[in-house]
């Protein structure tokens, strides 16, 4: 059980009783570039930018205050500031365009924006009435950067309550429709004093890094909160692509490591193809955002002799509410629910079903669902449980394992198939880098089973590949999951945050 006291304030608890834990001298955050930020640093800079919102810009507590740029020191710093001057963050992606950011400043109600000066001509161009823009970073006189030096380097944080809403975080999910989701003060300690302290169990030498984007709230807490939290440090990359992030791994000897199966992929084939990388410094290596299929699991525990933590999380649940640790760690499931969190497999009415069948994730715990105006709430969250979208298994031995994103199961000629084993399945080829399972409408199917597939450089993307790849499944699975077609593909559609858009796929007319 989480007790957190009435009044809470996530931005004192995460970096003024963290520096008074662990002390100001010790190195918070790295830029990648060379520059670290102490502790002390880091509470002097945050405290600064507070006094110039509430005295400044006139930020009042409740207010809403947008946040855009590539991952920096001072994004981040933006961020804790907003908590301790009691507003309420909006953290957007870099990538988001105009139209996209007019539409959250709206549904969040933005009254202030901070903004990356190399990020702000899109926020610009949104045009969005009464919106108060500050840029960091620049060297305007009006730049947050500029109006900070001045100001006092203590700041007394706002009085918020545990339930006040500090965040609110965007999902487009895979459909592109977007959602704004609150998270409270004490939500954003939860999942630090949940998954982050009891799977992934950070000590204060370590240093983190990874690829998603402090917008994104993987991202958010594997780069920020849980780092903080532990009296660790950060390495904070604008760049986190798989080839700098081996780099970066390498320089600077990052041992706690954040991204996505994919990347997993692409590193390992990096590796491979040119070595060199000294990565030996990992000690923990976190892969969610999308199923981690157990090839890639077995090929980076063979490379590394790490075992990948895998872990499902959402942006309504903040962060990872399923996961396994050390010797619970088994290649093909997710885990088990992170201590302080409740999870079980429903039928369509709410009905629990028997360990080793199909049904609904449905999930509760210290966070829970809770859209901006949205009636999609009452789908998401049933009688205080949340349902996630996901189809999953409960095997006997109590540990859950993925199937599919619910509406991603495709029915052909009335059996069941679940696109990401058929994915699975393609993915163990040596020659598949990326694949896509979706079903196309068939006359006499009902649906027909298509892969669309990204092949290693230099394999021909031909009828005899494709032949190759659909007899490799078919000695793998039961062959009607065996594809009809595989389309060859550069690169798979993807959200900003790296999640594949199966819609996409299925709008395409396959030839
Ligand atoms: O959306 C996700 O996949 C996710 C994964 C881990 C942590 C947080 C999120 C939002």
């Amino acid at each position: 059980e989480l007790a957190y006291p009435e009044r809470l304030n996530c931005g004192t608890e995460l970096l003024d009783r963290t520096v008074e834990r662990f002390g100001a001298c010790r190195p918070a955050f790295r830029d990648g570039t060379g520059h670290v930020w102490t502790y002390g640093q880091l509470l002097e800079r945050v405290n600064r930018i507070a006094h110039v919102l509430t005295s400044d810009l006139g930020v009042r507590p409740g207010n809403r205050v947008l946040l855009r740029g590539p991952t920096t020191p001072w994004l981040a710093a933006c961020w804790l500031a907003v908590m301790k001057a009691g507003g309420v963050a909006v953290t957007v992606l870099a990538q988001q365009r105009a139209q996209e950011l007019a539409v959250m400043c709206e549904m969040a109600r933005c009254t202030h924006a901070l903004c990356d000066v190399r990020a702000v001509d899109d926020l610009v161009k949104a045009e969005v009435p009464g919106l108060r823009i500050t840029t960091f970073g620049g060297d305007a006189p009006d730049d947050l950067l500029s109006l900070a030096p001045g100001r006092p380097e203590v700041y007394e944080a706002v009085d918020t309550a545990a339930d006040d809403v500090a965040l609110i975080a965007f999902t487009s999910g895979t459909t592109g429709r977007p959602k704004g989701c609150m998270h409270f003060h004490r939500d954003v300690l939860a999942v630090a004093d949940t998954f982050s302290a009891h799977v992934l169990r950070p000590e204060p030498d370590d240093l983190f890094a990874g690829s998603p984007p402090l917008g994104f709230t993987f991202g958010l807490g594997g780069l920020v909160l849980f780092p903080l939290r532990a009296g660790a440090a950060a390495l904070l990359l604008e760049q986190a692509g798989p080839t700098p992030l081996l780099e970066a791994i390498a320089r600077e000897r990052v041992s706690v490591l954040f991204t996505a199966p994919t990347a997993y992929r692409v590193m390992l084939e990096e590796l491979d193809r040119h070595g060199g990388h000294d990565i030996s410094s990992l000690r923990r290596c976190v892969s969610a955002g999308e199923n981690l299929p157990a090839a890639t699991w077995d090929a980076w525990h063979e490379r590394t002799g790490l075992k990948l933590i895998n872990g499902i999380g959402a942006t309504e649940l903040l962060h990872i509410f399923i996961s396994a640790a050390d010797d619970d760690i088994r290649p093909g499931t997710t885990g088990r629910p992170v201590p302080g969190w409740q999870a079980r497999v429903v039928d369509r009415e709410g009905v629990e079903v028997p360990d080793g069948e199909e049904g609904l994730l449905a999930v509760r715990g210290p966070v829970g669902c809770r859209y901006l105006a949205d009636p999609r709430q009452s789908e998401y969250v049933h009688d205080g449980w949340n349902l996630t979208g996901d189809t999953y298994v409960r095997d006997g031995d109590g540990r859950f394992r993925y199937v599919a994103r619910a509406d991603d199961m495709i029915i052909s000629a009335g059996y069941n198939i679940a696109g990401p084993q058929v994915e699975e399945a393609l993915l163990a080829h040596p020659d598949v880098v990326e694949v896509a399972v979706v079903g196309h409408p068939d006359e006499l199917r009902g649906q027909t089973v298509v892969a669309y597939t990204v092949v290693r450089d230099g394999v021909p993307r031909d009828a005899e590949t494709a032949s190759a790849l659909r007899a490799f499944v078919r000695a793998r699975l039961v062959p009607y999951k065996s594809p009809r077609k595989i389309v060859f593909l550069d690169a798979l559609p993807r959200t900003a945050t790296g999640k594949l858009q199966r819609f996409r796929l299925r709008a395409h007319e396959p030839r």
